[in-house]
């Protein structure tokens, strides 16, 4: 454990862990029982194109959702995309700034103008407070993003959609295995999009999945994902590829037998944050409160620059040079991002609480690769940065070790 100033990697001193610690680490599950899946898909010649691994991933997936539909996709974007245009919004559509550039991406992509909204500071989910006020007659949709697996606040998002005729889908990248108010995410608006990329805490390597009670929708999804085919040599409808695999199924039905397990150790790694980080002045975690039920995919620091003596970019690197990977999601907000920040060069100023947010988080490693010692490490040099904020931003500025 180091105590001194000195002995911080960024001073000159070694750092803290000779393996580097990552943000978004997969989880792997059983590798025998992976493994064994393989074998089996390997056996059957059957690699894609609703194979049986992918029905069964579905139906695990609407059982434990809840829902009447899930259908599993190549990876979330796709997923979006492929929502977006079967839930028919065309024009401009109301979106965070604050989320991965998947978000407006997916609507950018088939000529849809993201409007982005202003967050609520308290959950880091769009504000529907400022999202009546966005709303144009061109206006089709809303896109709520659950971020950090957070629910938005669904109900005042669904009012607003209900009386002004929009449509409501949430992009849940981040919510696979959360409730709200005892329903599990993917129940909630038109639809709900899950990904399940190999950082996030479920993963099929590459993958996401759309989730709906409404059957027409569903249908639609289904032949848009498949080029639109209907039967052999029958298409009805434009599609595209969006069609998960044999063996992404094969890790999400592995991933599925290991979710509470893998869901404990987030939680355990939260709880070793929280009691390390606790009354640290100028630092607070995103909390999860309440009886709902969460991941803990995402620990994610706000750092005060004022309270905490040091500007969270200062730490950022001082955490670097220790081998710690923390990242800054979602910096520096999609309307710094082209082609957002060209098309709409003033968008900022629309946006007082994301640019202000976009400074200040920090997210951590955490996830099975991660122990309760690295963390209990991580924090005491966590501390021991803030401590000596202004040597360290000295010694960063005059570019040593850097
Ligand atoms: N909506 C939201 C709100 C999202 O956050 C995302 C994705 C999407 C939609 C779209 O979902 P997908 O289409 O991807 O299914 C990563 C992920 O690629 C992305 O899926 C995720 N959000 C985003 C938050 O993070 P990058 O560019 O930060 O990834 P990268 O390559 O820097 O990896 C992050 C860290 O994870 C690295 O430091 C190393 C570690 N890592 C990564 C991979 C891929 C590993 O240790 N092993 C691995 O295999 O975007």
């Amino acid at each position: 454990l180091k105590t001194s100033c000195d002995e911080l990697a960024v001073m000159g001193g070694s750092p803290a862990f000779s393996d580097t610690l990552h943000v978004g680490r997969p989880n792997i599950g059983d590798r025998s029982e992976f493994l064994e899946r393989v074998n089996g898909i390997l056996d059957r010649r059957w690699l894609t194109n609703n194979g049986i691994c992918v029905q069964e991933f579905e139906r695990r997936l609407e059982a434990l959702l809840g829902v009447k539909h899930c259908i599993a996709m190549c990876n979330a974007t796709v997923a979006l995309e492929i929502t977006i245009r079967a839930l028919g919004m065309t024009g401009e559509v109301i979106v965070p700034s604050f989320t991965f550039v998947a978000t407006p991406h997916s609507l950018q992509w088939q000529q849809i103008t993201p409007v982005f909204c202003d967050i609520d500071p308290e959950t880091h989910s769009i504000d529907p407070r400022r999202v009546e006020s966005l709303i144009t007659p061109r206006t089709t949709g809303i896109i709520g993003v659950h971020l950090w697996g957070k629910p938005c606040k669904i109900e005042a998002l669904a009012e607003i959609a209900g009386r002004r005729n929009l449509r409501l889908l949430f992009d849940a990248a981040h919510a696979f295995g959360c409730s709200h108010n005892g329903r599990m995410i993917g129940s909630f608006g038109d639809a709900e999009v899950f990904s399940f990329h190999a950082t996030k805490f479920f993963n099929t390597f590459e993958g996401g999945a759309v989730a709906t009670n409404d059957d027409d929708l569903a249908a639609r999804i289904r032949l848009m994902k498949n080029f639109g085919f209907a039967g052999y040599d029958n298409v009805v409808y434009i599609g595209t590829n969006g069609k998960m695999s044999e063996i992404s199924a094969a890790m999400g039905l592995t991933s599925l037998d290991h979710l509470e397990e893998i869901i404990t150790i987030n939680r355990r790694n939260y709880a070793a944050y929280a009691s390390g980080l606790a009354n640290v002045q100028g630092i607070r975690l995103v909390p999860y409160e309440g009886a709902d039920r969460y991941n803990y995919q995402y620990v994610v620091l706000e750092v005060d620059e004022q309270a905490a003596g040091i500007h969270r970019d200062m730490l950022l690197q001082a955490l670097h040079a220790e081998n710690i990977m923390a990242r800054r999601y979602f910096y520096p907000g999609c309307h710094r991002m082209e082609p957002y920040r060209s098309y709409f060069p003033n968008a900022g100023m629309l946006l007082p609480e994301t640019e202000r947010l976009a400074e200040r988080v920090l997210s951590l490693p955490t996830g099975t690769a991660v122990s309760e010692e690295d963390i209990v490490d991580i924090c005491s040099i966590i501390r021991l940065v803030l401590k000596n904020g202004v040597e360290v931003t000295n010694a960063l500025a005059n570019g040593k070790n850097t």
